[in-house]
């Protein structure tokens, strides 16, 4: 009897633990680790840990005791140490790892933590750690074991920010370095200077914070143009230069590097205004906004006064000197350019850039110092050590790698973060069609037109953000995260360590750290507010969200909530009868300050006709027509004939290769056979273009959107055959996505092999 109950106790004991832990835990740790292990059980951490550093983690270790404390509560000691004993609970131990800059490892069991590195590598394994920590400050905390050895893809992984268009106060930068070091992003690329403001204080020109720096009160009283590209009138401030010190110093504690940017010779309207000298002279009398440096003697003395000063400031090797989008027209009128050219014997306005870059660059070189620009500094001849930001797509990187020029790959649309990121009807103001974290993910910064030999030219990526449309810090946060947090996996992890999918689920696990970081990251989407064309007579649909605590207001009138409607918990079961059409309209608050997002959906009725018998022989497969477009009109593309026509019987290969630059938008047709009635779900995976027809009645509608909200077709489906055709674009970027899915009312994904024929 004793026996028996001692053995009931020791399996009631193991029940219990494997109740509590039968899995082990999902690591949601942003980029992904190189290599992660995880097992059962977890580390406890309480009061009576200790952080034993050495001399060189010291400062990382007082990092982590800082954290505990600000953000669960918990006081933790901190000793260092010459060797720090085995027995200590959390060890920051610097070693000489191999492996990149950057390597570390981490270990978790029951009994301690141990992280080393060197360095950064020390830093990240305690950024590593900290998202191991539990979401909620719940006592006690518990860290799952897991073992980690990490080290990064790219030694360049950047995110840019735009104080010009804005100012952004010191307070506000640091938060968004914290933010950055959280992800292991490295490179803050500052835009100190441009048109609608000059941001940093330099001694000997006085006049640029004076005047400079206050263009939006020049602006209300008339003394500047309009600031019509802004959203506002603007706001006005600039970073003293021991502000800048105080940011160098809190950015290095995060081993995040800074790269100042001062913009010339073109985005310099701020420093003009202040100094009239130093612009374009037009020779006619500038009639128009003069924001081209004149090519003169005394432009280059001040702008290499101004570089000593930021020199002096800035350890960074790199020194962004911009570059981008100069009118260089505006030289062919200034006399100073023309005697310039003349005396150069320069043939044309692109030279003069070429030249100015070229002496900005010797400049720089004499003070051991690095040149980085946009990538506009090729035309007229790139100077000879240039490092290049690919911004106007890839094509100026690509060319920069080619000649072994470092590149540093932002190109739009992918790294431009002043895109809304849904449905630009339902997002604030932005610039550019929308660009979702999806489309950032899968971006590949060494692009395949590369050897590998050019594609080590690569540094590294960077996410850019501009802020003419963004006026205060918590619409900044909304619209650089999460997308920022796809930069730092694609630019820290290899391509094999990619997954979307897990990607996607890690993502969503953040948002209760955002929330104790006070970031207004955007918030998730609701899961099932698609696009539905449907044959049911009802619309039933379960929406359901990420995170716990969210609530929606929604409506099925076509009228947007707002948040005077009354809010409901997720998950919310629609269950309508469906006439024509719906229309969806949703309002969704997280229990995280003041935002919103709103989603809409169009529930649309279709008819759709089978055909019971078909007489001619069954083969698999599907038939394709190949056309060569200028632009993305399928109407059009029946009055042209294409170029190849293809059939392809396999079943699977659904996608044709892109052949060339042009754009190939292709027709495909077919026939689906459906053996047993029931209910089916048919969607789209395709970031460009899909439009799909069944029974030629539209189930999908991309048309020539490159951004196309979740679509689907939900049918119930008599046995029979139905004719099935479509068109999209094919391009690199969707050649590994799927065109369509067909699953069953369980949801099983259906074989095209076997439900695919030709027409
Ligand atoms: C182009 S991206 C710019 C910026 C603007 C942006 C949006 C780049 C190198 N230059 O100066 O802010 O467009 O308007």
């Amino acid at each position: 009897m004793i026996r028996f109950s001692k053995i009931y106790l020791l399996l009631v004991i193991t029940c219990l633990g494997l109740n509590t832990k039968t899995t082990t835990a999902q690591i949601h740790v942003i980029p992904q680790p190189l290599h992660l292990t995880t097992q059962k059980g977890d580390f406890v951490l309480n009061r009576k840990a200790v952080i034993g550093v050495d001399k060189e983690s010291a400062a990382i270790g007082k990092y982590l005791q800082g954290y505990l404390a600000q953000y669960y509560k918990l006081q933790l000691a901190l000793k260092v140490y010459a060797q720090i004993p085995p027995s200590t609970g959390i060890r920051l131990i610097s070693s000489n790892l191999k492996g990149a800059d950057g390597a570390y490892a981490l270990s978790v069991t029951a009994g301690k933590i141990t992280v080393s590195g060197k360095g950064a590598g020390i830093f990240y394994g305690v950024q590593s750690l900290i998202q191991l920590l539990p979401q909620v400050s719940i006592k006690p905390l518990q860290i799952p074991v897991c073992a980690i050895s990490d080290e990064p893809r790219f030694q360049w992984r950047g995110l840019s920010l735009d104080v010009c268009r804005h100012f952004f106060t010191v307070d506000e930068v640091k938060k968004y370095i914290d933010v950055m070091a959280h992800y292991k992003l490295n490179v803050l690329h500052w835009h100190l200077t441009d048109d609608e403001g000059w941001r940093i204080q330099i001694d000997k020109y006085p006049k640029l914070t004076e005047m400079g720096a206050k263009i939006a009160y020049y602006a209300k009283e008339g003394k500047f143009r309009k600031l019509d590209n802004l959203v506002d009138g603007g706001n006005d401030g600039f970073y003293t230069k021991a502000e800048i010190r105080d940011v160098l110093k809190y950015a290095q504690d995060r081993f995040v590097t800074i790269l100042p940017e001062i913009e010339m010779p073109g985005h310099s309207e701020a420093a003009i205004f202040a100094y009239p000298e130093l612009g374009c002279k037009d020779s006619t009398g500038a009639k128009h906004r003069v924001r081209m440096l004149d090519p003169s003697e005394y432009t280059f003395k001040f702008m290499e006064d101004v570089l000593t000063e930021v020199i002096a400031l800035f350890p960074n090797q790199y020194v962004h000197i911009g570059g981008d989008e100069a009118e260089m027209v505006d030289w062919l009128k200034s006399p100073t350019a023309v005697a310039l050219m003349r005396k150069e014997g320069l043939k044309n306005e692109k030279e003069v850039q070429s030249y100015f870059i070229k002496r900005i660059e010797k400049f720089l070189i004499s003070k051991n110092k690095k040149l980085v620009g946009w990538d506009e500094i090729l035309q007229g001849g790139l100077a000879e050590s240039a490092t290049v930001m690919s911004w106007r797509g890839e094509e100026g990187g690509i060319e920069a790698a080619r000649m072994h020029h470092h590149v540093i790959m932002t190109p739009l649309p992918y790294m431009y973060f002043d895109a809304p990121q849904a449905n630009e009807q339902l997002e604030p103001i932005g610039w550019n069609p929308p660009v979702t974290w999806q489309m950032v993910y899968n971006y590949e910064p060494q692009s395949s037109q590369l050897t590998p030999a050019e594609a080590a030219y690569i540094l590294g990526a960077q996410g850019n953000i501009w802020t003419e449309k963004i006026p205060n810090a918590p619409h900044l946060e909304y619209m650089v995260f999460p997308r920022a947090l796809a930069v730092a996996e694609l630019a820290w992890s290899i391509k094999e360590n990619k997954n979307i999918d897990r990607f996607e689920y890690k993502m969503k696990q953040q948002y209760p750290y955002f929330k104790l970081w006070n970031l207004n990251a955007r918030l998730p989407d609701i899961v099932g507010v698609d696009h539905v064309f449907t044959n049911a007579e009802r619309f039933k649909q379960t929406l359901q969200y990420p995170l716990s605590g969210a609530q929606v207001r929604y409506s099925l009138n076509g009228k947007m909530p707002d948040s005077t409607a009354r809010p409901v918990a997720f998950p919310v079961n629609i269950d309508v009868p469906l006439k024509d059409s719906i229309q969806l309209k949703t309002f969704t608050t997280w229990n995280l300050n003041a935002q919103h997002i709103f989603q809409s959906a169009i529930i649309k009725h279709v008819k759709i006709k089978s055909r019971e018998v078909y007489t001619a022989e069954l083969k698999p497969g599907l038939g394709y027509k190949i056309f060569k477009a200028k632009e993305i009109n399928y109407a059009k593309l029946e009055a042209v004939p294409p170029v190849s026509m293809m059939v392809i019987t396999t079943g699977t290969p659904m996608i044709m290769p892109v052949t060339d630059g042009d754009i190939t938008c292709v027709k495909f047709s077919g026939m689906i056979k459906i053996d047993a009635e029931g209910d089916y779900e048919l969607t789209s995976g395709f970031e460009v273009s899909p439009t799909l027809y069944l029974d030629n009645e539209p189930v999908i509608r991309g048309e020539k959107n490159r951004y196309v909200e979740p679509q689907k077709a939900v049918l119930h489906l008599k046995k029979g055959f139905y004719e099935f055709s479509g068109y999209y674009t094919a391009t690199e970027a969707n050649s590994k996505q799927t065109l369509f899915s067909l699953k069953d009312a369980g949801g099983k994904l259906l074989d095209p092999a076997v439900y695919l024929f030709l027409l």
